[in-house]
């Protein structure tokens, strides 16, 4: 339709991605041929029958486990270069891509092999469609903060390919405040910072990434919505807010699309930009993101350019990048 074409022709860029979240079910049954892995599942049919989420703990279990198929630095290449070539087809000029190092180095994966492999994906999506990407390296919170050191330890002859770091998994029980000195010591190495709050957790924690982290982009912050004072904080700031919509649907951080808060959080002066968080597990890719929202909350085609707009503001592309996707 007229809306689709405008929605896959606008450029955007997606900010909020899990690379491993990308894993598709055909092309898990074929690494795990590839590899001689046993995963539970019959068939295509029977891993997409096990999505079904009521919470993100639900989802994080099955995601952990598909990620287990991943073990050769092709692995982690194709399966970059799928979800490059998805993006490019919709409309995706920039990607900042987390990856999950200790998913892969607790099961006995080499983080050079997980990174080599995420990196030459990176330069071929560049030569063959002209999208750039950039990586964020993110820990996770249900794992200690002297883990979360020893990953930066291990990122460190990657630095100069590192964007970002980023926090994510099990949002409730592991506020921001536990990472807040290794947050401290990736900013000391020159990197720029993201972390998964107020999806589960409550605005509190969204207020700590602030304090604590020194954050400069909010994954999710749905719950920021709960707090008046906070949302005038955050609007203030220009802070940008990577919401994912099919996501916030899957994981039931929202019952209903139709009761989504994306065009309050515009209204109310936040720069709030539409991704995709992990499209192989909600059910669909950013212009799936953009579609499945325009028509649940009725946005104009003005509010869904905002959206585009937002994703290259609130991205790590150097000024004079941002103003050419503008
Ligand atoms: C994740 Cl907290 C969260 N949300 C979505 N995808 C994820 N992958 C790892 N942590
Ligand atoms: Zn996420």
């Amino acid at each position: 339709t007229d809306l689709d074409q405008f929605i896959t022709g606008l450029p955007k860029a997606e900010l909020h991605l899990h690379i491993e979240g990308s894993l598709e079910p055909e092309l898990m049954f074929a690494l795990a041929a590839r590899n001689g892995i046993e995963i539970p599942y019959a068939s295509v049919e029977d891993v997409r029958a096990a999505y079904a989420f009521s919470n993100l703990q639900d989802f994080l279990d099955i995601y952990y486990a598909g990620a287990s198929v991943l073990i050769t630095q092709a692995d982690f290449h194709d399966l970059a270069m799928a979800y490059f070539d998805r993006a490019a087809a919709d409309g995706v000029r920039h990607a900042e891509i987390m990856f999950d190092p200790q998913t892969h180095t607790d099961r006995g994966i080499a983080f050079a092999t997980v990174i080599e492999g995420l990196l030459s994906a990176m330069a071929e999506a560049e030569a063959k469609h002209g999208l750039t990407s950039a990586l964020i390296l993110s820990f996770l919170r249900h794992l200690s903060e002297e883990a979360a050191f020893e990953v930066l330890a291990m990122a460190e002859p990657y630095l100069d390919r590192i964007a970002a770091v980023g926090l994510d998994s099990s949002e409730v029980g592991h506020p921001p405040a536990k990472f807040a000195r290794v947050f401290a010591a990736a900013a000391a190495k020159g990197l720029k910072r993201v972390a998964h709050a107020g999806e589960e957790g409550p605005p509190e924690y969204v207020v700590e990434a602030l304090d604590l982290l020194h954050v400069d982009r909010i994954d999710h912050g749905n719950r920021a919505m709960e707090d008046a004072g906070l949302v005038r904080r955050l609007a203030g700031a220009g802070m940008t807010l990577t919401v994912c919509p099919l996501s916030n649907l899957k994981l039931c951080v929202v019952g209903d699309l139709a009761d989504h808060p994306l065009d309050r959080m515009l209204a109310e002066g936040l720069r709030a930009t539409v991704n995709s968080d992990d499209p192989a597990y909600f059910g669909g890719y950013v212009a799936d993101n953009y579609r499945a929202i325009a028509k649940a909350r009725g946005l104009s085609r003005d509010d869904l350019a905002t959206l585009a707009r937002n994703s290259f503001t609130g991205s790590f592309l150097p000024a004079a990048a941002i103003d050419r996707h503008l």
